[in-house]
């Protein structure tokens, strides 16, 4: 065998007796193997010898690398047997007798109020649906009346995938496909559609005290026929006074523009920090805007194949994340977002 690999062979073996952790043998196998290790460079001087020397050197070498690569998964799988054993052996020292300390978490104030909504308009017969958070251009836009270049999608910049698919801006994006998935059911048995759709929603804006680029809304929408503004007010109301348990709540009514509502309202609440007074979390106003809500645009119910003729509906988009603001007495919208246990747990007596 050739002098300098058989000098190798040995100081390996003798590095391998040595070695007592898998990381040394990582190092071991960098530094034989390795672009710039032992062998290579032997490999790298093959170049000098005769075509006869060359391929009894060459298959020298390349045994040595296999005797390299064998020894080193060996002691590795026999290291880590050791380490093994030594973890299991704590385990047995583990005295099963001493009470844990067992953090329990907490659900998200976000969770709880969604929670509640849900529970609110289940017990008024409406549908709990889930619906995903990356959605196309037509179920945000197109189908809600918002062709491209709209202004109306100014003010609802968001992130965008290179498939040309979008993270959702509100939870309107699933009011088509909720309309497709029911219409059948109004049509032909005349069922209304009943369905509130939490979910996440995203915006690239800039944040502060009542807005956040991640958040939360609760779409609800009703179709059926002679739906009607008062019936609209009247399931505002009872959410909100279920959610706030009738307590001191004021609530405004006035006109807002959505393309996909026609008439459109802004619903505000009197901000629960300040009691109206006004403060940052409101913008100095007094007042939230918690609930925009509308009767649906005939162009929509057409897109979802429903006759406007015919049937009429209502829609709302429910700001979840501020309405736990409001709840809970969060001043600031962005600590819900903090992942701050401490903080968070705080709200979570009425689990
Ligand atoms: C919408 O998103 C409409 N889709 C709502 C709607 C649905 C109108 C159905 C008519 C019919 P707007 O952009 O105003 O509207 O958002 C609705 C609510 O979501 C706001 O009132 C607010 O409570 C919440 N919201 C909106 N943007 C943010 C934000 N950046 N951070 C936190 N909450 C937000």
């Amino acid at each position: 065998m050739n002098q300098a690999i058989l000098e190798l062979r040995e100081k390996l073996d003798q590095a391998l007796r040595n070695m007592a952790s898998t990381a040394g043998l990582e190092n071991l196998k960098v530094e034989y193997l390795g672009k710039k290790g032992s062998v290579t460079a032997l490999l790298k001087n093959m170049g000098k010898l005769s075509a006869e020397e060359k391929k009894s050197f060459g298959r020298e070498v390349n045994e040595l690398k296999d005797y390299v690569m064998e020894a080193i998964s060996r002691q590795t799988a026999a290291l880590q047997e050791q380490e093994l054993q030594r973890e299991l052996n704590a385990v047995e020292a583990f005295d099963m007798s001493v009470p844990p300390v067992l953090d329990r978490g907490s659900y998200h104030p976000i969770t709880l109020v969604q929670r509640k909504c849900e529970e609110v308009f289940r017990s008024m017969g409406f549908t709990v649906e889930d619906y995903s958070e990356i959605v196309t251009d037509y179920e945000c836009f197109e189908a809600l009346n918002i062709p491209p270049f709209h202004p109306a999608r100014d003010m609802q910049d968001t992130y965008y995938l290179d498939n040309g698919q979008l993270l959702k801006t509100h939870t309107s994006a699933a009011q088509n496909a909720i309309y497709k998935k029911y219409r059948d059911a109004l049509i032909n048995e005349g069922k209304p559609i009943k369905a509130v759709f939490p979910s996440r929603c995203f915006r690239n804006e800039a944040t502060d005290a009542c807005h956040e680029n991640t958040f939360f809304q609760m779409e609800g929408v009703m179709v059926g026929e002679d739906i009607s503004i008062a019936n609209l007010i009247y399931f505002m109301k009872t959410m909100l006074s279920e959610v706030f348990d009738n307590y001191g709540l004021k609530v405004r009514l006035r006109p807002g523009f959505f393309p996909f509502v026609e008439p459109g309202f802004e619903l505000d609440i009197s901000c629960q920090i300040c009691g109206g007074k006004g403060c940052p979390s409101c913008k100095h106003s007094g007042w939230l805007e918690l609930c925009p809500c509308g009767m649906i645009h005939p162009n929509v119910l057409r897109e979802g194949g429903i006759d406007p003729e015919k049937y009429s509906g209502f829609a709302f988009g429910l700001g979840l994340t501020r309405l736990a603001m409001m709840k809970y007495g969060i001043k600031d919208i962005r600590d819900l977002n903090s992942g701050s246990l401490a903080a968070l747990a705080q709200f979570t007596d009425d689990k």
